[in-house]
């Protein structure tokens, strides 16, 4: 007897900060996205993918979908949340992750949060799971079972699924269950494949979560960051990127007093990098003020927003 074998998409879909990025990489069991404590950390679709000998899962992380007015504003917020979309019209299984703790705390934040997601996931015929993220911040315990039972009228066909990201708590049951729904087919992406985004873009990711970390209040929405150059040598890559603000008053902020801020993320970001492609890297930083880039179409595009072409 032949084992069937399984293979689709899944979309990762939710509100700012709910936890699916960090969903992402524990399922891949790669870091594939950047994780941030701030919402909109997510900008574009991020593809990570799980090879088993049995299945093929490929996760699309996807920015949050939001109620309310974004952080992120002008062309670039819509970008994201079209974005999102996107990715939810390519899925055959739709993850939606909320945060649970919060909703534990502000219950009446949940219907206002997950407003733009209830129609679309409560009609949907395709499978729809539900993961109550953050668990492990569950005091009281007891306290779980009404949530999950609020959660289950607002999406009454849904799997319902408490877990933590984090701890990966729950993680490989969800794979199991994720696998269980998705179609039969050969895998469509080389078993050593973890994302389909290129080296280059990794890098500017993982130099955007420094500045995330880093940054206050509304700078971190008006940062951008683009690798201009990209040289292998033998042993070392020399890597030069540009990180893009909207006021020169937040290039002082990147770069710190005495540059300690801009020295500190190209350190933190060197050493993850070097990880990545597993030779020495020489970073080097640009700060360029360059005002209204988030409704820049042009500017967007040259940055890799809205060509999301790999389904
Ligand atoms: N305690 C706890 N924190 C979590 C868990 N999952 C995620 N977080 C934290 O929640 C914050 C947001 O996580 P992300 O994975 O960036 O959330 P996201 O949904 O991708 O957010 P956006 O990309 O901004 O939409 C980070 O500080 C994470 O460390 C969890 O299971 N437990
Ligand atoms: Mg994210």
């Amino acid at each position: 007897m032949t084992m069937t074998h399984r293979c689709g998409w899944v979309a990762l879909m939710g509100p700012p900060n709910a936890g699916k990025s960090t969903l992402t990489n524990a399922l891949v069991g790669q870091k594939v996205a950047i994780v941030t404590a701030k919402p909109q950390t997510t900008r574009n679709r991020i593809v990570g993918i799980l090879t088993r000998k049995d299945a093929q899962v490929i996760f699309m992380d996807t920015p949050g979908v939001h109620a309310l007015r974004g952080q992120t504003r002008g062309q670039l917020g819509k970008i994201m949340v079209q974005s999102a979309w996107q990715s939810f019209a390519a899925a055959q299984c739709i993850v939606l992750v909320i945060d649970g703790d919060l909703y534990l705390r502000k219950p009446e934040f949940m219907e206002r949060d997950l407003a733009p997601l209830i129609q679309p996931l409560a009609e949907e015929e395709r499978p729809v799971i539900v993961v109550v993220n953050k668990v492990d911040l569950f005091h009281d315990k007891s306290r779980m079972l009404p949530l999950l039972e609020q959660v289950s009228s607002l999406f009454p066909k849904a799997e319902i699924f408490p877990a933590s990201a984090l701890h990966r708590n729950g993680t490989s049951q969800l794979i199991e269950l994720i696998c269980s729904y998705l179609p039969e087919g050969e895998a469509q992406f080389p078993e050593e494949q973890l994302s389909t985004a290129p080296l280059k873009f990794m890098a500017a990711e993982i130099i955007r979560e420094k500045l995330f970390e880093r940054l206050y209040q509304e700078v971190p929405y008006s940062v951008a960051v683009d690798v201009e150059a990209w040289d292998e040598e033998e042993d070392r890559v020399i890597i030069h990127a540009v990180i893009y603000v909207a006021r020169p008053s937040h290039k002082a902020m990147v770069i710190g007093r005495r540059g300690e801020g801009i020295k500190a993320i190209g350190t933190s970001a060197r050493k993850e990098i070097k990880e990545l492609v597993e030779k020495k890297v020489h970073l080097e930083l640009w700060v360029k003020v360059r005002e209204d880039w988030v409704d820049d179409p042009q500017f967007l595009h040259s940055l890799g927003f809205g060509v999301e072409s790999d389904f």
